[in-house]
């Protein structure tokens, strides 16, 4: 193997959650040369089992000042280089109490390694060549996705779809590099330059670079979820739709308007979308002073949402409350409008002018329309149908993807100025570093910094 650039020590961290009293298993993982001999140090295996790589051990952890037993364990050894740092590997299966896996830990230590930082086990296994830097951040956002299809998209990264396109689309600029040098150096020799055709490919690179970009906003609503508000007069049955959406009594509902007078947030999934969503005080004119501070907030929620469902009472009509609340709604934000209390409603509504701009018909009493409404509003918000994304950049490399295309651009620019060719190289260039820099094949120590030190510890 070669010599790494790092030194390497030996790091060790506890690589499960572990909270007071919960779980039945905690992890406490090393990584390094000096792994297997601490192993050995500290784990006694009864009988004739062998130290042999990738075969679970059972036995005990012991402290071997004291001779005392500190938990019954089984162990998992896994050598260089078939282990995630492609380092020798321990992890001690412990028991999950905290006081337990700390006092392992704490061992391990003494020992002889050192406490991980914060992602440094990834970051070996990224500097040891087991994975790209997109692999290494899809772990980081698996551990940390809110929902099943946030899920879905970091392992969509971790199986490498983020580095096979961002790669493809470097060769593909690469090799036009390449017909752009030849040029400047050899160009009595070759045959002349098909510029045309260079042109379309790194235009073609660029649409492509473009569209990962825009994808990549979808992607972060998926990851980070959407604030949505719910606004509305007072008494049209907003609490009772949070309490509804969210399955839990969580709002105080009561047949006097203005109930609620504070911002109350809840966090949830839809369809497999993380959604935070905004109960918000009823919105009219008041001369009562808490309630007004309480409107205050609610206005500020509805300019500052995601997305903002307006509600309105069916048996009450679209008023022109009603209508003057959804033209505060900023533009480009993205609206539903929903009448509730359709359980009350006998007859259709009496037809009224102008007619009322009602797109879902639900009562959050009886649940009716509840799948429309959940459907329309992630529709409206973009983040249907996600079947069809298969990878999103995150905002580190959507940046660069967003650097690359304008580098592109500029290239691009100086063709069409018919400009000497090496003009046209050095925005080549600076694209092909910023897709590298995606990947991690050119990319400095700070920016593997930033990235690792995101990480939890232990991963
Ligand atoms: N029949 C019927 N009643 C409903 C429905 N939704 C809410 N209500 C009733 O309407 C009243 C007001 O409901 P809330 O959820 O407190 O209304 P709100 O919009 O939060 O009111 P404020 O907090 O005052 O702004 C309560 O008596 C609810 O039981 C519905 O779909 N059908
Ligand atoms: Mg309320």
């Amino acid at each position: 193997m070669s010599t790494p650039e790092f030194p390497v020590d030996t790091i060790a961290a506890l690589a499960t959650a572990v909270a007071p009293g919960e779980g039945s298993v905690a992890i406490v993982r090393l990584s390094g040369p000096k792994a297997e001999a601490i192993a050995r140090q500290l784990f006694q295996a009864p009988g004739d089992q062998v130290w042999d790589s990738h075969r679970v051990l059972y036995g005990h952890v012991v402290d071997p000042l004291r001779g005392e037993r500190m938990d019954e364990a089984l162990l998992l050894l896994m050598r260089a280089p078939r282990s995630f740092t492609r380092e020798d590997v321990v992890e001690f299966h412990c028991h999950g109490g905290l006081q337990v896996v700390r006092q392992v830990l704490e061992l391990v230590l003494s020992a002889g390694a050192r406490r991980a930082a914060a992602g440094e086990f990834s970051q070996r296994a990224f500097l040891n060549g087991r994975l790209d830097l997109t692999r290494a951040e899809a772990i980081c956002e698996l551990i940390t996705a809110r929902s099943r299809r946030a899920a879905q998209l970091a392992i969509a990264g971790l199986d490498g779809g983020i580095q096979r396109r961002i790669t493809a689309l470097r060769h593909r600029l690469l090799d036009q590099l390449a017909e752009l040098e030849a040029r400047v150096d050899f160009e009595d020799d070759l045959p002349p330059l098909e510029v045309p055709a260079v042109v379309a490919e790194l235009e073609a690179v660029r649409q492509a670079l473009q569209e990962l970009v825009q994808e990549a906003a979808q992607g972060q609503r998926l990851r980070e979820g959407l604030r949505v508000a719910i606004v509305g007069r007072p008494n049209v049955g907003k609490s009772s739709l949070l309490n509804r959406l969210s399955r839990r009594e969580r709002a105080i509902v009561t047949d006097l308007p203005g109930t609620t007078r504070d911002l109350l947030e809840t966090e949830l999934v839809l369809d497999g979308v993380p959604l935070t969503l905004i109960d918000t005080a009823g919105i009219r004119p008041t001369t009562d002073r808490v309630e007004r501070l309480g409107i205050d907030r609610s206005r500020q929620a509805l300019a500052s949402a995601d997305a903002v469902l307006l509600l309105y009472d069916l048996t009450a009509g679209w008023t022109a409350a009603d209508q003057e609340l959804r033209a505060q709604v900023p533009p480009g934000v993205p609206l539903l409008v929903v009448g509730n209390k359709g359980d009350q409603l006998q007859a259709p509504p009496l037809p009224q002018a102008p007619p009322p701009p009602q797109e879902v018909r639900i009562s959050a009493l009886t649940g009716e329309g509840e799948t429309e409404l959940v459907q329309r509003l992630l529709q409206r918000c973009g983040v249907l149908p996600v079947e069809g994304m298969a990878v999103a950049l995150n905002q580190r490399q959507r940046d660069l993807a967003a650097a690359a295309a304008a580098s592109l651009a500029a290239s691009l620019a100086a063709a069409q100025g018919a400009l000497p060719w090496d003009f046209w190289t050095i925005d080549l260039r600076a694209a092909i570093s910023s897709l590298g820099e995606i990947t991690g094949e050119e990319v400095t120590d700070a920016v593997l910094d930033r990235v690792f030190s995101r990480f939890c510890i232990g991963k």
